[in-house]
């Protein structure tokens, strides 16, 4: 590897660093209004709540993670292939693309001007440039692909017949489940919303809108996720000190992902109507379906720390896991975003259940649900690899290994307070993305647990800067030299043992075609030929 990978993963980290305070700031503060302190009309940027809520959400869900993955899914592959990405011009090309479009999208996100959330719903309606930027970054995630298609062919090419390391595997199969995922996105903003935006035309349509940005929606949570579990399956279990526990297994839980993300963005629109139940039910097995990699990912992620634990003396069923590395705020972090994305996970199951869905959308309910899973089971990961690869970046030691396991527990106790208050006020029936304290129908019962939202997050935030502080004098005043970064696992099932099936990609990309037009055809086709484009836009902040 060549200095221009770490210095291309060192760009796009701090982009998403950057992000994240910006996202933990906004945070606090909506945190705060639900426990009954406002601080909007008093800070100077964010204009409301509802402004401070869209930053919140579009800096977190769509900028901390996206320029996290792609600094640092590129990085590992090129370590895992063990030569430097096919085109370093295309690559940095690619960053000032996204970085473009990031600053582009981010004018008018300050400015008030774009204030309709992360998921930008019509009628509401953004600035052009809002539309366009992001546009622009999705663009580059495609150039993301495509530089890793180029690195992988060249490394085989050079090695034939040997078998893709699982990394490379794993962020081809995520590269490509997200890129075809976001076709539906890029038709929204291309035939819809940019257009639209532009006065090109003049009216837009919400549901084909959403059932479009939902075909995105949805599998962009895997998109998130599955640069965590590539930490899970190819680093943590050395981390344990173990070997992974089955590397056909894991190849399967990818390919899995690969077919089955994007085929079932109706369980966010259960209640929308204008789509066919019959259409919702076959989006609800779905999702049934692909909790399934999942699964296996949970068996096979234990069994590999399990393994570790035990090399290191670790003894019973269960109490094994107290021999785990814990000192080690790389693998803590992960290990404890673990423990909480089972809880996420099990809430999935809840949302995706169409009855169940019926009381908690659009409740307090669903934001401890992605508390738990972007904000904990990916975010907390994401920390956890910081916590070596920037000091690997940087050259210089991490600054405080102590301050650093303070920081992940506190995340971890912060997340329990903040996202059991959410989901026990989204049972009561407390709206989502709601200023709640100015409301008229404050419930007592509410009341009384809104103050535990306003801890928690201020917990969140406490443990945030803390995360910040450490990675800063990492940078600026640690002198000793950096350690070795995590060596990938070895496997005590190998990839000697997986058929070869898993070596092909085509299989699996048509398969995920087909499962697609069968779950969306029909709909998108008949919203595609009734759709009347009447609806004017809105700005109601
Ligand atoms: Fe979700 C809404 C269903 C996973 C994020 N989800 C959201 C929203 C976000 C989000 C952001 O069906 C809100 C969107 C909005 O603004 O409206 N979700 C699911 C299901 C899963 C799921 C079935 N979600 C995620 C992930 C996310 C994410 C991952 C981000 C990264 N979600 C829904 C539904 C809605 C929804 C509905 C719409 C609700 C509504 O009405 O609006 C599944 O993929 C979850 C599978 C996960 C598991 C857990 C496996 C556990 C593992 C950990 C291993 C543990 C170890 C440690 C090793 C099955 C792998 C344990 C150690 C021991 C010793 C035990
Ligand atoms: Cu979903």
């Amino acid at each position: 590897m060549t200095r221009s990978e770490h210095r291309l993963a060192a760009a796009f980290l701090l982009v998403a660093f950057v992000s994240l305070f910006g996202g933990a700031l906004t945070g606090l503060f909506q945190a705060l209004e639900h426990a009954g302190v406002d601080v909007h009309p008093h800070t100077p940027v964010i204009r409301s709540y509802y402004h401070s809520l869209t930053l919140h959400g579009v800096l977190n869900v769509l900028v901390w993670t996206t320029f996290f993955i792609c600094g640092f899914v590129p990085f590992l592959t090129a370590r895992a292939l063990g030569r430097p990405l096919a085109s370093a011009g295309l690559a940095w090309g690619t960053f000032w693309l996204m970085l473009g479009g990031l600053v582009l999208a981010a004018i008018p996100l300050l400015g008030n001007a774009a204030t309709v959330m992360f998921t930008f719903y019509p009628p509401l309606k953004a600035h052009w440039a809002f539309y366009v930027g992001l546009t622009l970054v999705v663009v580059g995630t495609w150039l993301v692909l495509l530089n890793l298609v180029l690195t992988w062919r060249a490394w085989r090419a050079a090695t034939p017949g040997a078998r893709t390391p699982l990394a490379a595997f794993m962020a081809l199969a995520t590269f490509a489940m997200w890129t075809i995922a976001s076709l539906g996105i890029a038709a929204e903003m291309l035939v819809m919303l940019i257009p639209w935006s532009l006065g090109l035309v003049a009216g837009t349509d919400p549901l084909l809108a959403r059932v479009l940005f939902w075909f995105t929606g949805h599998p962009i949570v895997y998109f998130w996720l599955l640069p965590a579990y590539i930490s899970w399956y190819t680093l943590a279990p050395r981390q344990a000190g173990g070997k992974l526990f089955s590397d056909p297994l894991a190849r399967t839980s990818f390919l899995l992902f690969l077919i089955l993300s994007t085929p079932l963005g109706f369980h966010h629109q259960y209640t929308d109507p204008g789509i066919h139940t019959g259409w919702k039910l076959v989006h609800a097995f779905l999702t049934f379906a692909v909790f399934f990699p999942s699964l296996l990912t949970f068996f096979n992620v234990v069994a590999s720390l399990e393994s570790g634990a035990r090399a290191r003396g670790g003894r019973g069923w269960f109490a094994w896991f107290a021999k785990l590395p814990w000192g080690d705020p790389s693998l803590a972090a992960q290990v404890l975003a673990m423990l909480l994305f089972t809880f996420g996970g099990i809430g999935g199951l809840i949302n995706a259940s169409y009855n169940l869905n019926l009381v908690v959308h659009n409740t307090a309910w669903i934001v401890g649900h992605l508390h738990l899973t972007v904000g904990t089971a990916v975010t907390l990961t994401f920390m956890g690899v910081s916590y070596w690869l920037v000091p690997h970046l940087t050259g210089h030691a991490l600054w405080s290994r102590r301050l650093a396991l303070w920081q992940v527990w506190l995340w971890f106790g912060g997340m329990i307070v903040f996202s059991n208050t959410l989901h026990r006020l989204g049972l009561l029936g407390m709206p989502r993305r709601t200023m709640i304290g100015a409301v008229p129908y404050m419930q007592p019962e509410w009341k009384a647990l809104l103050p535990l939202v306003g801890l928690g997050g201020a917990v969140l935030f406490l443990s945030s800067m803390l995360f910040f502080l450490n990675l800063l004098l990492t940078w600026a005043v640690s002198r000793s030299p950096a350690g070795v970064p995590p060596e990938f696992a070895e496997a005590l099932s190998g990839p000697e043992h997986a058929p070869a099936i898993l070596d092909r990609w085509r299989p699996w990309i048509v398969t995920a075609f087909v499962l697609i037009a069968v779950a969306y055809g029909p709909t998108l086709l008949r919203l595609a030929l009734t759709t009347p484009f009447n609806a004017p836009g809105f700005r109601v902040w």
